[in-house]
């Protein structure tokens, strides 16, 4: 098989690079190692920036989330029963969020690349990537029973952090950077309609929860547990009880209960693997960089990936100059590196390590009194949660 740019993972980097490509006039073959229906079930994100909603309609992505999906202009921070709405338009000029699953982007990107796209083979395993510094990089996959080759000009690894791409550069060129957290993310649906109209971040001394959501008729609701929980061990009553716990509030606001469907665990990394680009083989989204979700980053993030890297791509085509290919991580590394910081900052605001001192707990409460008392600070968060520049 030959194309010109080989995508290796059809996650919502690859998918969406895909129809960038498509649309600059430059094909491309996607290979993802699962089926379809794990793609688009694989319970992630939930929060897409202005940026992200901006790109998806103008490929062609919008129309049922702009149907569908929620358009949140805050979010809420509870603290010590105390209730304080980070209003985004007023801070950060004029944009608000979208609530609208990562499930929901892929379906509606796979149904675009298969009505109109280039090659999308599910269950085609990338095994590695060969000649990454020369210009014909190659991919060797195993699909349907056997081993197969991919020529192509570029190679765009968006395999995640558990992909292939990054193997293909060599160590001695690589540096990385990473940080992981004594506690994780137990994250349920529900079928039971969000009890706010909006997130609520939630800091108590028994640990961090947030209030999110898929739609009006289901919750999606996280806790902060010990790194390493096994979801099952956790009853239902026994989540319900410690939410209700952990958004308490000084008023009369109350949780509503409803089912349970889908129980998992999700650890906590802060990660950035530095370049993002070794020859012909570029890094996109969680295969380059991981955030914490406390700053719903991550999809957003691998979202500015691709866009820089199609636009890098169209310029050398149509200009003839390398120059933007050659600017690609040092342009991306920029705007991880916020995400990686406002990542940080808000796991670090809002979660109680458990080997938290009383100074520890103190200094929390202070920067969110800081942030609910001051115009300056809460702007830094509205700016950061509502999304970065694309390059
Ligand atoms: P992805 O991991 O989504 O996609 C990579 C794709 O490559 C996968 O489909 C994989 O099957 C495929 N692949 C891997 N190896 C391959 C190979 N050798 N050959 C072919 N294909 C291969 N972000 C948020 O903003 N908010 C959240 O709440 C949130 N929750 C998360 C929960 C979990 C459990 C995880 C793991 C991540 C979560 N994230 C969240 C981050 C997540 O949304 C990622 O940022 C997002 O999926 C990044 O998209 P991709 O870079 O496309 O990587
Ligand atoms: C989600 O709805 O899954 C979600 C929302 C906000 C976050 C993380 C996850 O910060």
């Amino acid at each position: 098989m030959r194309t010109t740019v080989g995508i290796i993972g059809a996650g919502p980097a690859g998918l969406l690079l895909a129809r960038l490509l498509h649309d600059a006039g430059i094909d491309s073959v996607v290979l993802e190692s699962r089926d379809r229906t794990y793609v688009e079930h694989r319970q992630r994100a939930g929060i897409l920036e202005q940026g992200t909603v901006d790109v998806l309609r103008e490929v062609g992505a919008g129309a049922r989330m702009d149907g569908e999906g929620l358009r949140h202009d805050g979010i809420e921070l509870r603290f010590a029963k105390q209730r304080h709405r980070v209003d985004f338009p007023a801070l950060a000029g004029g944009r608000s969020v979208m609530v609208y699953a990562q499930t929901e982007v892929c379906k509606d990107l796979i149904a675009l690349q298969l009505a109109e796209g280039g090659p999308l083979l599910f269950e085609a395993e990338a095994l590695a990537v060969e000649d990454a510094d020369s210009d014909r990089p190659r991919v060797r996959f195993r699909h349907e029973g056997r081993e197969d080759v991919l020529e192509c000009d570029y190679v765009v690894g968006c395999d995640g952090f558990w992909g292939v791409a990054r193997k293909a550069i060599p160590a001695r060129l690589t540096q990385v950077f990473e940080r992981t957290y004594p506690f994780a993310w137990l994250g349920i649906l529900a079928d039971v309609p969000p009890s706010h109209d909006e997130l609520v971040y939630a800091r108590h001394d028994r640990g961090f929860a947030l209030l999110s959501m898929r739609s009006p008729s289901v919750s999606r609701l996280y806790l902060q547990v010990p790194e390493g929980t096994d979801a099952d061990s956790w009853s239902d009553d026994a989540i319900w009880a410690e939410l209700e716990r952990r958004f308490e509030t000084a008023d009369d606001w109350r949780l509503a209960r409803g089912p349970i469907t889908q129980k998992s665990v999700t650890p906590m990394r802060s990660y950035v693997h530095e370049p993002m680009r070794y020859g012909r083989l570029f890094l996109a989204g969680d295969a380059a960089h991981i955030v914490p979700p406390t700053g719903a980053k991550g999809l957003n993030l691998a979202v500015g990936d691709v866009v820089t890297f199609a636009r890098a791509l169209t310029y050398a085509k149509e200009k003839g100059s390398a120059e933007l290919l050659d600017a690609y991580s040092e342009t991306c590394l920029r705007r991880v590196w916020q995400a990686e910081r406002f990542s940080y900052d808000m796991t670090s605001l809002l979660h109680r390590a458990p080997d938290a001192t009383a100074f520890e707990d103190r200094l929390q409460l202070a920067r969110l009194e800081r942030i609910s008392s001051s115009r300056a600070a809460e702007t830094d968060l509205a700016e950061a949660y509502t999304g970065f520049p694309f390059g």
